[in-house]
């Protein structure tokens, strides 16, 4: 793309998972992770992005208890025996990743989590997911459940920023993406690539919302948080029909200029690469998004004031008419 004249290139690889079904082992389910590792570095990619919850069906879609919940979908470490495989690939080839899980801490406590880890295989960043959709009741009459708020707490880590492999990395999950204020918390550490996994069903269990409509909100926001950021994403889904329960394809990388630079064109296991300059970022950062000359926080103080919408303020004097 001809928007800068130099280039601080970075090997990207997302990694779009088909269905994992419910009879799909954690050890079947890593084998295929370390087939996509291979892929991309092959592609010269030094980076994965695997998906949310990449190494289990969407589970959240069942109602059962929290503590069958446990027993089944999440990991008491990051790595472990089940895992090590895909560490032990990234080690030999040198290729970092974020990937996806359900954490169980030493404490009990319940995270749908994402770790960064590097070149060498070491983990070095941890992200637990802050906004958390569905519900935590049983809804019999919804064609699946979508209990997020049931299995998890919402996260406590922030939105942290790594430098690792020589960039600023950021990471979220999935519905994060949607919350402009994800982005900015990152992008205001000159974060130059935020990365996330996603599982979307395409059919929303709330209202008859169009089935069109969820790829298009997921173009939508990765493009305009991508542009309004001045940061390079990267975004995998876990997608496909999982036991019947179908969910999103669409695992993209996006530009800081907003445009889509790869994109996944199924919805099984494809490994999408680019060699994405840096400095593009770089460029807007300079320019229209010089965050230090033009933005005037003391005018935004209601975004971190209030949660929900309330009533108008008081207008100032000069703002009446
Ligand atoms: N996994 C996840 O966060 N999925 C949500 C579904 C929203 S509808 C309850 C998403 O934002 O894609």
């Amino acid at each position: 793309m001809p928007h800068t004249s130099r280039a601080r290139k970075f090997g990207l690889a997302v990694a779009q998972m088909g269905p994992v079904h419910l009879a799909d082992s954690r050890q079947a389910v890593v084998k295929r992770l370390v087939e996509m590792l291979r892929e991309a570095a092959a592609r010269q990619a030094t980076f994965v992005v695997f998906p949310e919850l990449a190494l289990t069906t969407f589970f959240p879609r069942y109602w059962m208890t929290e503590e069958e919940a446990v027993e089944r979908y999440f990991e008491r470490a990051m790595p472990n025996a089940d895992v090590q495989p895909l560490f032990d690939a990234a080690r030999e080839l040198g290729v970092g990743f974020y990937l996806g899980y359900a954490e169980l801490t030493a404490e009990g406590r319940r995270f749908n989590t994402a770790v960064l880890v590097d070149r060498s295989a070491k983990v070095v960043g941890k992200y637990r997911k802050v906004h958390l959709p569905g519900h935590d009741d049983h809804k019999p009459d919804a064609p699946f459940q979508h209990l997020e708020k049931k299995f998890f707490e919402v996260g406590n880590l922030g939105f942290p920023v790594w430098n690792t492999q020589d960039i600023n990395v950021g990471m979220c999950i999935c519905n994060d993406r949607r919350w402009p204020e994800t982005w900015r918390a990152m992008s205001l550490q000159s974060a130059e690539l935020i990365v996330l996994g996603y599982n979307t069903p395409s059919w929303n269990i709330h209202w008859t919302e169009p089935v069109h409509l969820r790829t298009f909100h997921h173009e939508i926001v990765l493009q305009a948080s991508a542009y309004q950021n001045a940061v390079w994403i990267g975004a995998a889904a876990k997608c496909g029909s999982e036991d019947g329960f179908h969910m999103i394809g669409s695992s993209m990388i996006v530009a800081p200029s907003g445009e889509i630079v790869a994109r996944a064109s199924g919805e099984d296991d494809e490994v999408i690469t680019a060699q994405i300059d840096l400095d593009l970022g770089a460029t807007f950062r300079q320019h229209v998004f010089n965050f230090a000359k033009h933005r005037s926080p003391e005018q935004y103080r209601l975004i971190v004031e209030r949660t929900g919408a309330g009533e108008p303020l008081p207008l100032p004097p000069e703002a009446r008419g």
